[in-house]
């Protein structure tokens, strides 16, 4: 059987006001727009992605946060009502989705005896959170592809960013060695914003441009010094100051998803495509591609 491999990384941030703003059939609420420099990144971002042939996306969302362990969803089909628990009136979003439980079973496996603590998510009932919604809808809304959804396990809650980085570190490199096993062609997804202070207040209606801003010259002087290491491939850099972009940012990076996808691509120097960024309530949300499928062999 011939190698399996990452075709592509993707950050892919997961605000539930994107997906408004688009007005699918799958969506209840109905908006006028809004939040286009990050549609339109997306749309790049599709672009790139269009010819590309790649069987399953593999996704971590810092929403479906488990505190014992990583866990990976063990159900076939998952099909029911996701609603955001604090935009409700955004994101009541019914999904239909596949996920390619082998592949899940071979990352639990390996991590496994890798020595980390995991678990399969074996609940018919289970509730799939937004965050892996949004960015698999954003970055294929065709939703044609399997997907692997995996948790973010909160150790930095019982712990430190430092700790959470290492286990994320570990969980990348499991990452990458049963894709390559599977003989799968894989598109990995880290589903988070940068900066992460928000407005606490919505705007009426929630679409109105005109509100929309970063909420600090700090948030946005530490996005784009995220923005230009990933640019300039500075993978293993962003790494080092993961702890500080977490603590002075606030950023959602603290869930582990960006750490698990540069170390699953094996902390790479060669320069992250910008599709697009944007603030949303005042976040900060870039879209960036790892085309890993031009780096060789
Ligand atoms: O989950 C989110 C987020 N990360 C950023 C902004 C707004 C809403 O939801
Ligand atoms: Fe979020």
């Amino acid at each position: 059987m011939a190698k399996g491999g990452i075709v592509a990384g993707c950050l892919a941030p997961h605000p539930p006001h994107l997906v408004y703003a688009e007005n699918p059939e799958q969506n209840e609420p109905v908006s006028e727009g809004g939040w286009e420099q990050l549609r339109w990144g997306y749309e790049r971002l599709r672009e790139s992605l269009k010819d590309v042939d790649y069987d399953v996306i593999v996704i971590l969302s810092p929403h479906w946060q488990t505190y014992v362990g990583t866990h990976f969803i063990g159900v076939e089909k998952c099909s029911s009502k996701s609603v955001d628990p604090v935009f409700p009136n955004l994101f009541r979003f019914n999904y239909d989705l596949t996920i390619d439980v082998e592949l899940a079973k071979a990352i639990h496996d390996q991590a496994k005896s890798e020595g980390m603590s995991v678990k399969m998510m074996t609940n018919p009932d289970f509730r799939v959170d937004y965050g892996t919604i949004v960015s698999c809808h954003m970055v294929r809304p065709e939703w044609d592809k399997p997907i692997v959804s995996i948790s973010s396990n909160r150790s930095l809650s019982y712990y430190s960013v430092e700790v959470m980085q290492e286990m994320m570190i570990e969980l990348g490199k499991s990452t990458a060695k049963a894709i390559e096993e599977s003989g799968k062609k894989c598109l990995l997804i880290a589903s988070n914003s940068l900066s992460h202070r928000h407005f606490v207040t919505e705007t009426n209606p929630p679409e109105d441009m005109s509100k929309e801003h970063i909420t600090s010259h700090a948030m946005h002087l530490w996005d784009m010094r995220m923005i230009e290491m990933m640019r300039e491939g500075k993978s293993q850099q962003i790494i080092n100051e993961m702890p500080e972009f977490c603590e002075q940012a606030i950023a959602e990076t603290d869930g582990g998803a960006l750490t698990w996808l540069l170390s699953a691509m094996g902390t790479p120097s060669e320069p992250a495509i910008l599709h697009g960024y944007g603030t949303i309530i005042g976040t900060g949300n870039a879209i960036m591609e790892w085309p890993c499928r031009n780096w060789g062999a």
